[in-house]
């Protein structure tokens, strides 16, 4: 017997989901006056206060206006795209992703990253909001994507695609962050389906897997865009330590303060990057 999802062949849901991004780039080309754009930012948790520090705003839409968009389901999370202009060039700002948690599937959770494509978006930064393993990351530093773990135990990728993850995060991409910003760390980040936050064992565990971030998003967006063959940055926002490593309980409103008060360094790493590429 085929596994079906319950629904279409996944062939069928594939080129479904392929069409939608296309009718996605097609709407935003109308909404924010442009052709094609190279560089996509996606701006997680918090990280909507560094949006300014890209670059002067040129256009902007609501995201529930473009095809296959979801609304924002966490605060935090602006539900809006952007066209910025950084030095030479244009690049489009994500405000807000889909989460699995969300329950709405995987092809939902890359809808973004697949409408990127569909712009001709050959650069993705992904950013995120991250729970801090290493102990020395106080809430507030900003952490480069060396490599991830997926362990969702799914992927937006179907069928025979034996897709190369040896570099999923781009090291030129990183070297230009070193440069632009000095002392960066780098860790491996670990993406979870939540939305419960980790137990103390879970974080042990992925402690003792490698895992230096554990997070609820990126890894699947970046499985995606590596499939579409775009280069990927990823940068994490330490908010909190993750469990068990402090006696403190977590909470979302704390993720969101550490966010606001760390947005305009966060910004102005993105906006270094952006002008540069
Ligand atoms: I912010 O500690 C944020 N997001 N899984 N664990 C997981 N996701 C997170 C965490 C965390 N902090």
């Amino acid at each position: 017997m085929t596994d079906t999802g319950g629904s279409a062949a996944p062939a069928t849901e594939r080129a479904a989901a392929d069409e939608r991004a296309r009718e996605a780039a097609d709407t935003l080309r109308a909404a924010l006056g442009v052709s094609d754009v190279g560089t996509c930012v996606i701006l997680g948790s918090g990280w909507g206060p560094a949006a300014d520090q890209i670059g002067e705003t040129k256009a902007s839409v609501r995201s529930a206006e473009i095809p296959g968009y979801r609304p924002a389901a966490v605060p935090g999370h602006a539900g809006e795209l952007r066209l910025v202009r950084s030095g030479p060039h244009e690049v489009l700002l994500q405000m807000g992703r889909t989460h699995l948690y969300e329950g709405h599937g995987v092809a939902s959770v890359v809808h973004g990253v697949r409408t990127a494509a569909a712009l001709g978006v050959t650069t993705l930064i992904l950013t995120n909001a991250a729970g801090g393993i290493n102990p020395a990351w106080w809430p507030g530093t900003t952490v480069l994507i060396s490599d991830h773990i997926n362990a969702t135990g799914v992927t937006p990728l179907t069928g025979p695609t034996f897709l190369d993850m040896t570099e999923v995060y781009s090291a030129p991409l990183r070297a230009l962050c070193h440069e632009v910003t000095p002392d960066l760390p780098e860790g491996v980040y670990m993406q979870l389906r939540g939305p419960a936050y980790e137990t103390p064992a879970e974080v042990r565990m992925a402690a003792a897997v490698g895992a230096q971030l554990v997070g609820m998003s990126t890894a699947l967006e970046a499985i995606a865009a590596r499939e579409a063959g775009m280069s990927v940055l990823g940068i994490s926002l330490v908010t909190n330590l993750a469990a068990g490593l402090t006696g403190e309980r977590l909470d979302h409103t704390d993720v969101l303060a550490v966010a606001r008060a760390s947005a305009e360094r966060m910004g102005q790493t993105l906006g270094r990057v952006c002008a540069r590429l």
